[in-house]
């Protein structure tokens, strides 16, 4: 096993992994920005080393800083969280190059899930559905046109280097294809530097449900049942359950077994989260994630595994510690992630945290790296908790989320907490009858 394991990355999920690593014996070594010189993920790490100056390019991206930090501290892993450098192929091989190990999946993978259109082909080929759509990148107007008629209006149009919804344009004729092509090419060339995109079939109310997976270097992959990603505004998530509302035993261990088999096949290493969208009874993938998620919590809720420790055990190429027939989901999980931001405007909300009380009790965990007196810096995500409620069931889940609620404290910033207790009182919300659409018009309801 490692004996000291670099966390390239700051906040909720730096302390995550730092809390893994501790409770296997093994060192951590913190990176910080200069903004951070107080975060608590400096505090907790045993050692710490400063990699630059507040903005990210110049510290938690900046590849060469890290790099000498794990040479200096002798560390022999690095774990890039999420965000940041996590998905970044050419900085998961240069840490290989190094003879550090990387706490993530092969850089081939990486690369492999990172062009959306590769990775929709490779899906495909595993044989896990995928939305209906043109068979590559289409370059001018007359294709996309030939290709919409086969595919059926309305179309999508999506950046191949894109994700998280950046660039997509719907189009419902011809005239609007022609109008925004040219545009979501520009666009896709400006933000990804990949002028490339492709369509789909565009679905016009469904549900995003990602299913996670684990694999390891000896060929077993598991998976530990699914997420309800649905609650989202402007593609920031704002709440995730597990399972999801609307899935039965069935249903769920048909997904599973699609995903694990398309992993066996792919020979993937590490977590993953493989995304689906879900509208009338079908399953289509979207996109897959080659790191730990945000929302990993409320799997490790309800399954009882540590997700960030099996990721550690994975890289040092121990096999996974359980095995499929051991993965029981155990009632229910809800996440409410709190973000230093204005509950209405969205506007962030950095500033020093006056008074800070976090609740507990049975069913309750927080991830949070603020502590009363700490400065939220305004250089970063907005993210500063992550409240996780667990419960027999899924209303008991309700009750506990609105107690917790109830009981968290967070002075002198603005914290989305008191959107959080309007949603856990909204009957839609209640009966977990949402779509992806549907979060966006609550919070623009009058109240
Ligand atoms: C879609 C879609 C509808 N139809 N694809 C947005 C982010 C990216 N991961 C994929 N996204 C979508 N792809 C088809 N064919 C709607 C979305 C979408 C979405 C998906 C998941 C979660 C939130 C979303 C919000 C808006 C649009």
């Amino acid at each position: 096993m490692f004996e000291k394991v670099l966390i390239a990355n700051r906040g909720e999920i730096a302390l995550r992994i730092h809390r893994a690593c501790r409770e296997m014996g093994i060192k951590t070594v913190a990176v910080h920005s200069t903004a951070d010189e107080t975060a608590m993920h400096v505090r907790l790490a045993d050692e710490s080393v400063c990699i630059g100056p507040p903005p990210a390019r110049d510290s938690y991206l900046n590849m060469p800083a890290i790099l000498s930090a794990a040479a200096i501290t002798g560390a022999d892993a690095i774990h890039p969280g999420l965000g940041f450098l996590a998905e970044n192929a050419r900085f998961a091989a240069m840490v290989e190059e190094h003879g550090i190990a990387w706490i993530g999946p092969t850089p081939q993978h990486i690369e492999m899930m990172g062009d959306k259109v590769v990775a929709k082909r490779t899906a495909a080929e595993l044989g896990i559905p995928v939305v209906p759509g043109s068979a590559g990148a289409v370059s001018d107007v007359a294709e996309a046109e030939a290709e919409a008629r086969r595919i059926g209006w309305p179309v999508l149009i999506k950046a191949a280097g894109g994700g998280g919804g950046r660039g997509m344009k719907v189009a419902r004729n011809k005239e609007e294809l022609a109008r925004l092509l040219p545009m979501a090419q520009a666009e896709a060339k400006a933000f990804f530097g990949n002028a490339e995109v492709y369509l789909e079939r565009y679905l016009d109310r469904p549900r995003h449900i990602e299913v996670q997976v684990l694999g390891d270097s000896h060929g077993n992959v598991v998976h530990l049942g699914e997420r309800d990603c649905s609650l989202q505004r402007s593609h920031q998530k704002l709440l995730e359950e597990a399972p999801s509302p609307v899935l039965d035993a069935a249903t769920r261990a048909e997904l599973g077994k699609i995903a694990v088999g398309a992993m066996k096949k792919l020979g993937y290493r590490s977590a993953g989260t493989i995304e689906f969208l879900y509208q009338d009874g079908e399953f289509f993938f979207i996109e897959m994630n080659t790191r730990v998620q945000v929302e990993h919590p409320v799997t490790e809720a309800v399954t009882g595994i540590d997700i960030v420790r099996e990721q550690i055990r994975i890289a040092a190429g121990a096999p996974l510690s359980f095995n499929q027939e051991d993965v029981r989901i155990n009632g229910h999980a809800i996440e409410a992630r709190i973000n230093a931001e204005h509950p209405e405007t969205f506007h962030p909300s950095p500033g020093k945290v006056t008074e800070y009380h976090a609740p507990g009790g049975l069913g309750v965990r927080i991830d949070s790296a603020l502590y009363q007196g700490y400065t939220v810096p305004p250089h970063y995500d907005s993210l500063v908790s992550k409240l996780i409620v667990h419960g027999s069931d899924r209303e008991e889940c309700l009750m506990r989320l609105r107690r917790a609620l109830e009981e968290y404290v967070i002075g002198g910033i603005s914290t989305t907490i008191p959107l959080h207790q309007r949603l856990a009182a909204a009957p839609e919300f209640i009966t977990g009858d949402y779509d992806i659409h549907w979060l966006e018009a609550f919070v623009g309801r009058p109240r």
